[in-house]
């Protein structure tokens, strides 16, 4: 267990996940919306606050940080952990900067923008991962998903699922479209913000909450199922192929 999961400076073994994408895409804004709803629902699962390293204009300039802690057991036998969010600086200067955040990364979302003037964006980044990580994304050493954001856009003003997984295939991360459609995800994280921002004005808002008042997981809106399932499945592919990795060891 404990050469497996990296433990944090408290000895809490702690996995780190990475979102990666062009800029724009919507990165901060899934860690935002994420941290809200982790506010909402459990505080004490907020280990740190999101932390942002902004440029001037507000863009990521480094990365975002956010860690959150799973507690003991959920349905496992696993021991208290904790899952440090990060997402990377997405524009093309930042190439380096990208390099190290992405270091000792445990898992990876690759988070792309459906908006049809950024497919190059989309491409560029999904050819700039395939440098960095190709052989571990390929190999299965390194679990991944990818996301596509922003699907409020109109039909018309985006690139569809299909030109997505095609774009996966062509860039080589996966082999054919099947592969590609297992690990294709779409969200909002405009409707998701405004929809669990919407929720306290809604006349049924008590019944939302449990007896300490904390937002109940199965009252979440489907804009915001979408948007948490990547980080929890990708949490969960992290921890099983760790624990594979154990299994293997012993
Ligand atoms: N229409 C739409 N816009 C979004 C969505 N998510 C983020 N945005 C907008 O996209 C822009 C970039 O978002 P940001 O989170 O800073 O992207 P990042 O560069 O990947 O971190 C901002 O103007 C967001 O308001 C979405 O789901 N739909
Ligand atoms: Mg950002």
């Amino acid at each position: 267990m404990s050469s497996i999961f990296r433990r944090d400076a408290e000895g809490i073994p702690t996995i780190k996940l990475t979102v990666f994408g062009p800029s724009l895409a919507g990165k901060t804004s899934l860690l935002s919306i994420y941290s809200i709803l982790k506010k909402v629902e459990n505080p004490e699962h907020v280990y740190s606050e999101l932390k942002k390293i902004d440029d001037p204009s507000g863009r990521t300039a480094l990365f975002d940080q956010s860690v959150f802690e799973l507690p003991k057991g959920q349905g496992t036998s696993l021991p208290l952990m904790r899952y440090a969010l990060y997402s990377v600086a997405g524009q093309e200067r930042y190439r380096e900067t990208r390099k190290v955040v992405l270091r000792g990364t445990d898992g990876l979302m690759v988070m792309l923008d459906p908006t049809k003037d950024q497919y190059d964006n989309n491409k560029n980044s999904l050819v700039e991962l395939m440098e960095l990580l190709g052989k571990e994304l390929t190999s299965g050493l390194l679990p991944w998903i990818l996301v596509v954001n922003k699907i409020d856009l109109p039909k018309e003003d985006r690139n569809s699922q299909q030109e997505f997984l095609d774009l996966m295939v062509s860039v080589g991360l996966v082999k054919d479209v099947g592969e590609a459609y297992e690990k294709y995800m779409e969200m909002s994280c405009l409707e998701a913000r405004n929809d669990l921002l919407a929720m306290p004005r809604q006349p049924d808002w008590k019944e939302k909450l449990d007896s300490s008042g904390r937002l109940r997981r199965d009252s979440r809106p489907p804009s915001v199922i979408l948007t948490a399932q990547p980080i929890e499945s990708l949490t969960r592919l992290v921890i099983e192929h760790k624990i594979q990795l154990i299994r293997s060891k012993k």
